[in-house]
Formats: structure tokens, C-alpha cells, sequence
């Protein structure tokens, strides 16, 4: 399997997070995406890429320009405001407000973030454009012909919308990655998201399209973050009704109630005729990870794996969550191996 990586993705390195009322430790950080690729070189799975660059003009094909051109100089207007540190928002645009843009940067956070967990630093839009570019060189490898490829980058993308960011996500690697699909051929592409989160930034930018499916298994939005996306009853709008299915899930939800909503999934993107697919490869539905309440263990992402190989479909595999660093590059090897064998 083709691995693309930079090493640029530690250009995005945050200190801390607001968790559970108190200032911690980014969960999401540079190791996460070090050790997966320690693992996939000690297991061998294939060759390791570096990423070709795009440029914005393919990320803009699924993000607002005025967002793009937000995350470009927010942390120069962040640095001369407050100096050097992380930028955190610290208020939001509540639904009865007015979407008018401030000029100060505080108010420009709050206008664009949904959360208080995902930091601006100096190389976040460095790293978010690296990542976006991973994504990409997966998506033109698919289509001069690769079978399947993993995207190995980070930051993560699903929770970025149109013109927002949170959810330790800047640029929506996977949507651009489908963008890219359409726009070199292929006319139907299904985005799979098994992160253990709602993919709302994903949801949000095809919802009305009917040429890319959305399809995504998560914890139930009821009981987990990010709360305001990913119910059953979100099935997409205009051209788009019935091209997005969400399966929530609840709280311990192990191997076996998995594996059904996954057949479920499966079973939509082959009806739709997907040309090819786009998987949003979280494994933070392992038993082990330290924000999520699923009980995968490893086997099972081997299991996963295997499935998504069963779609026989032109397949790109994109890094998203995953937090349980010691076992991360176990669980995305065991993906990508039952990937492998059944292919
Ligand atoms: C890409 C991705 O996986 N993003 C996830 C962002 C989650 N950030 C908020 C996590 C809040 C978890 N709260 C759990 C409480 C456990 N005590
Ligand atoms: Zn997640």
C-alpha cells in the first residue's frame, strides 16, 4: 500500500486543551502520527511517500476563501495582540447572535472555532496545508490508478466545516481528498467515517450534494462530542437527500454492534456505486483511548480493515483520530494489514 507522509505535520504542535474544566496537555500531538509511522515501517507495509503540493486552489474547492484567508494570518494577528502562545477562542457565536465578522482577533476565533480543544500555533496553517496535501497525493495516486492508499497526515480533518475549525481540525483532509476524486473523474465518491466522533465538518460541506456520500459511524451525539451533528435522522437535503447515513451509537459499544452498523454502511456505499471511496481512519474507538467510550480492540481494526477491502473499491484511507498514542500505530497496522489481505 502506498504510505504518503511528511514530516511537516509536527509544525503543528499545541500545549493545551480546555478537558473536562481544566487546561490540559493537547491529546492530539506530533507522536501520534510518529508512531504510526514506526509502525507501518516495522511491519513493512509498503513504500512511504513524501506529499506533492497542491497549493490552497484544491483546499478552496471545499473551504470558504475568507476561512482559508482567516487561518493564514490569524496567528500573526494573534502574536501582535497577545504575544507568542497558543491561540484559544474563548466565546462563540451563539445561534441568536449575529454572524457579523470582528475585526479583533478574539472575536475572529470565536467566529470561526466551535470549540476551546483546537489551538492556532505558529505552524498550524503550514501543517493543515501539508496535511491537505497528503490527502491529495492519496487521492491523484487512486486515480492514475493505485488500488488504495493511506493518507498519513495530521492535523485531522472531519470536524472542519466550510468556514470552521475545531475538533483538533483545520482543513477537512478527506472532504478536499473526495473534491479531488470528482474533480479528476470519478462521478460518485463515498466518504466512510469510522472515527469514534461525528465527521460534522464532512456531513456539513456534501449535505446537499448527491455525488459524494456521506456515511459515518460514531458515539451518539446525544452523549458525546461534538453534540450538534450526526443524528440519525441527518439523511442530507435537496440533491443530497439520502446521501448522508449517520449510525450513533451508544456508550460501550464493543466488536459485535460495530460490526452491524458497519455492514449496514457498507452496504449503502456499494447501492450508491461508489467509483471510490474515502474512509476518515480514526481509531479512537479503541477500549483503550483516553477521551472515547468504545471497546474495539485491536483484532477488531483488523476486522475493519478487512471489510473496507470487501467493497473492492478504488480506497483511500486518511488518518483522522486516535489518542491512545502507545497502541495507535498497533491499531492503524491492523486496519491497513486486514486491508491488505483481503484485497
Ligand atoms: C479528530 C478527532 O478525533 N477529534 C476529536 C476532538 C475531541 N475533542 C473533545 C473531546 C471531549 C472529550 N470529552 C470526554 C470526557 C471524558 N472525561
Ligand atoms: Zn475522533
Amino acid at each position: 500500500m502506498i504510505i504518503v507522509y511528511s514530516p511537516d505535520h509536527a509544525l503543528q504542535e499545541g500545549r493545551s486543551e480546555l478537558h473536562d474544566g481544566k487546561i490540559v496537555p493537547c491529546f492530539e500531538s506530533p507522536r501520534r502520527a510518529a508512531l504510526v509511522l514506526a509502525g507501518i515501517e516495522a511491519a513493512g507495509l509498503g513504500p512511504v511517500e513524501a506529499p506533492q503540493r497542491f497549493g490552497l486552489d484544491p483546499v478552496r474547492r471545499v473551504h470558504a476563501a475568507d476561512y482559508v484567508a482567516f487561518l493564514e494570518t490569524a496567528w500573526g494577528a494573534w502574536v501582535a495582540e497577545h504575544g507568542d502562545h497558543d491561540a484559544l477562542p474563548f466565546t462563540w457565536l451563539a445561534p441568536d447572535m449575529r454572524r457579523v465578522l470582528p475585526d479583533h482577533i478574539d472575536g475572529k476565533l470565536g467566529y470561526y472555532a466551535f470549540d476551546a480543544g483546537t489551538p492556532i500555533t505558529a505552524g498550524t496553517f503550514r501543517a493543515a496545508g501539508v496535511a491537505a496535501d497528503v490527502a491529495l497525493t492519496g487521492a491523484h495516486r487512486l486515480a492514475d490508478g493505485a488500488p488504495c492508499a493511506f493518507a498519513l497526515g495530521r492535523p485531522p480533518g472531519h470536524h472542519a466545516g466550510r468556514a470552521h475549525y475545531g475538533g483538533y481540525c483545520f482543513f477537512n483532509n478527506a472532504a478536499i481528498a473526495a473534491q479531488a476524486l470528482r474533480d479528476r473523474g470519478a462521478a460518485r465518491v463515498a466518504v466512510l467515517d469510522v472515527d469514534y466522533h461525528h465527521g460534522n465538518g464532512t456531513q456539513e460541506i456534501f449535505y446537499d450534494r448527491g455525488d459524494v456520500l456521506f456515511v459515518s459511524l460514531h458515539a451518539d451525539p446525544k452523549q458525546e462530542y461534538p453534540y450538534f451533528l450526526g443524528f440519525a435522522d441527518e439523511t442530507g437535503s435537496g440533491a443530497g437527500e439520502g446521501a448522508t447515513a449517520n449510525y450513533p451509537l451508544p456508550f460501550g459499544t464493543g466488536w459485535d454492534t460495530y460490526a452491524e452498523a458497519l455492514d449496514h454502511a457498507l452496504g449503502r456505499i456499494a447501492a450508491f456505486g461508489a467509483e471510490a471511496v474515502v474512509v476518515s481512519l480514526g481509531v479512537d474507538a479503541y477500549k483503550g483511548d483516553p477521551i472515547s467510550r468504545f471497546r474495539l480492540d485491536t483484532p477488531d481494526f483488523a476486522a475493519l480493515g478487512r471489510r473496507l477491502a470487501g467493497l473492492r473499491r478504488p480506497t483511500l484511507l486518511v488518518m483522522e483520530g486516535g489518542y491512545a498514542v502507545e497502541a495507535i500505530g498497533l491499531n492503524v497496522v491492523a486496519v491497513l494489514r486486514g486491508f491488505l489481505d483481503a484485497a
